[in-house]
C-alpha cells in the first residue's frame, strides 16, 4: 500500500541523547539500543471512519520516537499496518450500505491526508491486511507445525498454552485478561475452545463475508495474526519497539507476541510501549461510542494542524486525558505567540533550549517538558515576564529547524 508523503525533515545542528522508553512488559524504563536501523511497528487504523483525535494522539506520540531516534543518529525502519478487513469494518460497511473495499480505501486516504497535515513521518512500509494474506497463511502454517493451532468448526484457533511466555507482555491476571478479551473482539464463551483466551487466527468463510482461499479452507485472517505476520516479515523478530494505544496491551499485543514466540522461538519486540487513551464527553473516544472529534473536521474549519499537534504535545503520551475545545484554543493562541517570538529573529539564548528539548524527548518522549522549555524561551524573548531578552541574534534560526525536526512543528 502507498504511505503518505513525508514532511521535510531539517538536519539537526547537534545530536540528541539515546532514547529511554517506558516498557509495558517490564514495567520499567529501558534505554533502546538499536543495532542497525531502529525497527518500529505501530499498529495502524481499522479504516471504517475518519481519524479522530485519539488516533492522532497515538501516531503523533510514536512520531516523536521516530524523530528522537533520528536526533540520536539512528536510521529508522518504521512499519505500520492497515486493518483493511475485519469485523468492525465489514459491520460498518453493511450498516451504511457501502462496499467494504471502497469504505476502507476512502478512510485510509483521509487518514493519509490527516497524517500529512500533522507532519507525521510516514512508515517505510505501509501494509494492508488483505495484501498480507499470503504472509498470514505462512505464519499460521508455522504455528501449525509447532502444534499450536486447532480447529473449532470452520475456524482455526491459536492455543495460548503453547507459549510459555504468554502473559509477560501485559502482566495482567487471568480475570483481567478474560474481561478484556471479551470486551476487545475476543470470544471467551465460545464452546469447543481449549482455553477461553485462545484467539482466532483464521476465520472460516461466513455467508456474505469476503473470503480468500487457504490450505485451511476459505476464510480471512484473525486480527492478531495480521500484525504478527506483517511485523515479522517486514521487521524480523525481536525488533526494537512495538507500539500502539493502551487499548492494545491486551489481547492484541500479547497475542502477537505469542504467535511470534511460538512460530520462531524468538521474542516479538524488545520493548512494548503504549499511548494513553484520549477521552471526550467523559468516555474514551471511540468509533463504537461515536464521541469523536475528527482531525479532518478541525482542518475543514480552518484550524492550523500545527495547533492540533501542539494541543496533543501538551500531554504526556502515556497519560489518559480528555480532549476539550479549550485545549485546542489555547494551542491556537500558543502557536501564534511562538510565531510572534520566532519572527523577531533575535531572542533569548537558543542553545540551552535545544539541549533541554532534545533531552526531554529522549526521556520517554516528554513532550510537555519540551514544549515548556519553548514557552520559557518565548516569554523571555517577548519580555512577558520583564525585559525582552534579545541577546542571541541567531535564536530563531537555531530554534526553527529543531522545533520542526524534533517536535514536528513547522512554524
Ligand atoms: N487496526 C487496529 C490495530 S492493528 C486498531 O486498533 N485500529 S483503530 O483504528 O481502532 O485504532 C488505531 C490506533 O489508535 C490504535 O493504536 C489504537 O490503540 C489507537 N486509539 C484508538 N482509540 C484511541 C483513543 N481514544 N485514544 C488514543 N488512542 C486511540
Ligand atoms: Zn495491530
Amino acid at each position: 500500500m502507498r504511505a503518505w508523503n513525508a514532511p521535510g525533515l531539517p538536519v539537526l545542528p547537534v545530536s540528541g541523547p539515546q532514547v529511554v522508553l517506558h516498557d509495558t512488559a517490564s514495567g520499567g524504563r529501558v534505554e533502546s539500543r538499536p543495532d542497525g536501523p531502529a525497527r518500529l511497528y505501530v499498529c495502524g487504523i481499522t479504516p471504517y471512519d475518519a481519524t479522530h483525535i485519539g488516533h492522532a494522539n497515538t501516531y503523533v506520540a510514536f512520531d516523536l520516537l521516530n524523530r528522537a531516534w533520528r536526533s540520536a543518529g539512528h536510521e529508522v525502519r518504521y512499519v505500520q499496518n492497515v486493518t483493511d478487513v475485519d469485523d468492525p469494518l465489514l459491520e460498518r460497511a453493511d450498516k451504511v450500505g457501502v462496499d467494504w473495499v471502497e469504505l476502507a480505501e476512502r478512510e485510509t486516504e483521509l487518514f493519509r491526508k490527516d497524517m500529512e497535515a500533522l507532519r507525521v513521518l510516514p512508515p517505510v512500509e505501509y501494509v494492508g491486511a488483505v495484501e498480507s494474506i499470503p504472509l498470514v497463511i505462512e505464519l499460521i502454517e508455522r504455528l501449525e507445525a509447532a502444534g499450536s493451532v486447532y480447529r473449532v468448526d470452520q475456524d482455526l484457533y491459536f492455543s495460548v498454552a503453547a507459549d510459555p511466555a504468554f502473559g509477560e507482555e501485559s502482566n495482567y491476571d487471568r480475570e483481567t485478561m478474560l474481561r478484556l478479551f471479551g470486551e476487545r473482539g475476543g470470544d471467551p464463551d465460545r464452546p469447543g475452545k481449549k482455553d477461553p483466551l485462545d484467539c482466532v487466527v483464521w476465520r472460516g468463510e461466513r455467508d456474505g463475508e469476503p473470503a480468500w482461499d487457504s490450505p485451511f479452507g476459505p476464510g480471512r485472517p484473525g486480527w492478531h495474526i495480521e500484525c504478527a505476520a506483517i511485523a515479522l516479515t517486514h521487521l524480523g523478530a525481536a525488533f526494537d519497539v512495538q507500539a500502539g494505544g493502551s487499548d492494545l496491551v491486551f489481547p492484541h499485543h500479547e497475542m502477537c507476541a505469542g504467535h511470534v514466540q511460538v512460530a520462531t522461538g524468538e521474542s516479538f519486540a524488545r520493548v512494548y510501549t503504549h499511548a494513553g487513551m484520549v477521552a471526550y464527553d467523559g468516555e474514551k473516544m471511540s468509533k463504537s461510542l461515536g464521541n469523536l472529534v475528527f482531525v479532518s473536521a478541525l482542518r475543514n474549519s480552518d484550524i492550523d494542524p500545527m495547533a492540533i499537534r501542539l494541543a496533543l504535545l501538551r500531554h504526556h503520551y502515556r497519560s489518559d486525558w480528555e480532549w476539550t475545545d479549550a485545549h485546542l484554543w489555547r494551542a491556537v493562541d500558543d502557536v501564534a505567540e511562538w510565531r510572534r517570538a520566532l519572527a523577531l529573529g533575535a531572542g533569548a539564548p537558543a542553545a540551552p533550549v535545544v539541549e533541554e528539548l532534545l533531552a526531554a524527548l529522549a526521556d520517554d518522549l516528554d513532550a510537555p517538558r519540551a514544549t515548556a522549555a519553548v514557552d520559557a524561551w518565548v516569554r523571555a524573548t517577548l519580555g512577558t515576564d520583564g525585559l525582552a531578552d534579545t541577546s542571541d541574534p541567531e535564536a530563531a534560526v537555531t530554534l526553527l529547524p529543531v522545533l520542526d525536526a524534533a517536535l514536528g512543528l513547522a512554524l
